[in-house]
């Protein structure tokens, strides 16, 4: 058995005016909680030193960039990273990556129990549109101000196991599992702000948005034999309504652990790796039973072009 208490922080919301201090404080506040409840790992939500700043317009690159991390940790996650070295805690954690060299990114990264990086995902799945758009309820500009990531995905030794991250709208697709599953990952981890209506559809509710959310983990989980650690930054930021929906799934798929708030809450269970081995040697067993020479469109066609030539 090779177990790892994992602990899901979800956040509550985080204001457009909240410092980043604070935010610390509650992301070690948490840590403290998984302390005692025995975690070996705590994985924090997307963007979690911040609220989701994409909601907002703006067109000052300077306005855009205090949004971002120059390094990690920096003077204001210190204090986070400090304290998980001396409950020797793993973590993973998402934050707006700002680099040298002055590319943007939506990044996660992943530490040792010594607070060592020892792994770093950039969002690959970027939602929303780049310029402000007058016909949504509230904007969405992760098109606007971060890159697509350049890391692929990959796949981490990490305390005994295999690990992997997504960022929010990865969840949904499942090549991004999958690209994971062929390396045998065993943990993915993965944080997510989801707003809880659809700018687009007003029919689209928090029910619906939750049944979207769940059934893509799930699916991710089940269909490569693998646990998937799901944590939300939830509740109302500034009037715009994130939705909860922090779970833990088991490698058969099965949600074995979740949230029930909207606020700052640790959620816990005990995951063993070795529960994914079945799943791995029998029904999704890749090399026995892909049949790669037929899955041409997946990795060489973008969008969709019917049998009559027509696309969309
Ligand atoms: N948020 C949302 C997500 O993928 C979204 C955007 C919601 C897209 C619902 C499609 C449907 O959960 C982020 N940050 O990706």
């Amino acid at each position: 058995m090779r177990e790892i208490v994992v602990g899901a922080a979800q956040l509550g919301p985080i204001q457009r005016a909240e410092p980043r201090a604070a935010v610390v404080a509650r992301l070690v506040a948490l840590l403290d909680q998984a302390k005692a409840a025995g975690c070996d790992l705590v994985v924090y939500p997307e963007l979690c030193l911040t609220t989701f700043f994409p909601r907002w317009f703006m067109e000052d690159q300077a306005e855009v960039d205090a949004w971002f991390e120059r390094e990690m940790p920096n003077a204001a996650t210190q204090p986070l990273f400090d304290r998980a070295r001396e409950h020797g805690i793993a973590l993973s954690l998402g934050y707006a990556e700002l680099t040298p060299e002055g590319r943007h990114f939506n990044t996660q990264i992943l530490t040792d129990r010594a607070g060592r990086i020892v792994g770093k995902y950039r969002k690959i799945h970027l939602p929303g549109h780049p310029e402000f758009d007058p016909e949504r309820a509230f904007q969405h500009l992760e098109k606007r101000y971060f890159e697509p990531g350049d890391l692929g995905f990959p796949v981490f030794r990490n305390m005994g196991a295999w690990m992997g991250m997504l960022i929010c709208n990865d969840r949904r697709w499942p090549e991004a599992y999958r690209e994971m599953g062929l390396q045998g990952v065993e943990l993915v981890l993965l944080g997510f702000n989801t707003p809880s209506v659809n700018s687009q559809n007003a029919g689209e509710g928090p029910e619906m948005r939750r049944f979207h959310s769940d059934l893509s983990v799930q699916a991710g989980a089940y269909q490569n034999a693998t646990w998937v650690v799901s944590v939300a930054k939830a509740g109302v930021e500034d009037g715009h309504p994130l939705n909860a929906g922090t779970v833990i799934v088991d490698p058969n798929g099965v949600i074995v652990a979740r949230g029930e708030t909207e606020a700052d809450e640790l959620v816990v269970h005990p995951c063993d790796m070795d529960a994914t081995v079945f799943g791995k040697a029998t029904i999704f067993d890749f090399k026995r039973h892909r049949r790669i020479e037929h899955y041409t469109r997946i990795a060489s066609q973008t969008g969709v072009i019917r049998p009559d030539g027509t696309e969309r």
